[in-house]
């Protein structure tokens, strides 16, 4: 078995369920431009907490970097990724106020609380830095090509909507930032046990699955 480009190969081998994450019903519903603001609302209101979450998980990841790493460019790539989720939650919060969308009484939905209990799973030391960065590659890849999708020629995504589709599928900071995970993930994974593999494509399989549940849930189905 060639190890090389696993993140690829797993990209082939999981096709369907990937395009089911990044060619959701729900982004497909704001690239044709017939979303409910019910439920960009309720994305906004849910993924805040998400983001909140993505912290701590993010700054685990960080740590596994510098401990296992055996290059130490990597924790300057995960590092800008930390650094960016200050930003990402103010403006979370700019956002929610232009829609009326209180904050501070939301609930998390069970799809959320399954996906952040998940990353809280991560952030165990016994997780490995491998597994780690193959799972939080597929959480920003997921969005990257999720909203990438809305912002292409042709789409006729609300321009209401543009700035958020273009925070996380512009090219230019969260392309390039998904790139360099990537690179990452697949340099680890060239030198991963066959066990450490298994772990940390049934890792990709959970994230995949966790952001189809997310969607599902934006769009009120739980
Ligand atoms: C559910 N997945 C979810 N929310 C996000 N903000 C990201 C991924 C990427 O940051």
């Amino acid at each position: 078995e060639k190890k090389t480009g696993m993140i690829e190969a797993w990209l082939r081998k999981h096709r369907y369920l990937y395009d089911g994450a990044t060619r959701h019903p729900f982004i497909l519903s704001i690239h044709d431009g017939t979303i409910s603001i019910d439920s960009f609302k309720t994305w906004l209101a849910q993924d805040y907490l998400f983001v909140r979450a993505l912290v701590p998980f993010a700054a685990s990841v960080l740590i596994k970097a510098w401990k296992e790493s055996d290059e130490s460019g990597d924790v300057e790539v995960i590092l800008r990724g930390v650094a960016s989720l200050e930003d990402e939650i103010s403006w979370f919060k700019r956002e929610a106020n232009k829609w009326g969308v209180p904050l501070s009484d939301v609930v998390p939905q069970r799809p959320n609380v399954k996906y952040c209990g998940f990353l809280e799973s991560l952030i165990s030391p016994e997780v490995k830095y491998t597994v780690a960065i193959t799972a939080f590659w597929a959480i920003e890849a997921v969005y990257h090509e999720s909203f990438a999708l809305c912002i292409e020629e042709g789409s006729k995504t609300p321009p209401e909507l543009k700035e958020t589709c273009a925070r996380w599928g512009n090219e230019a900071f969260h392309g390039n930032y998904c790139k360099s995970l990537q690179k990452i993930a697949n340099r680890r994974l060239q030198k991963a046990s066959d066990e450490e593999l298994k772990k940390a494509e049934v890792v990709l399989l959970s994230v995949l699955e966790h952001e189809l549940d997310f969607w599902n849930m934006s769009r009120g189905n739980v």
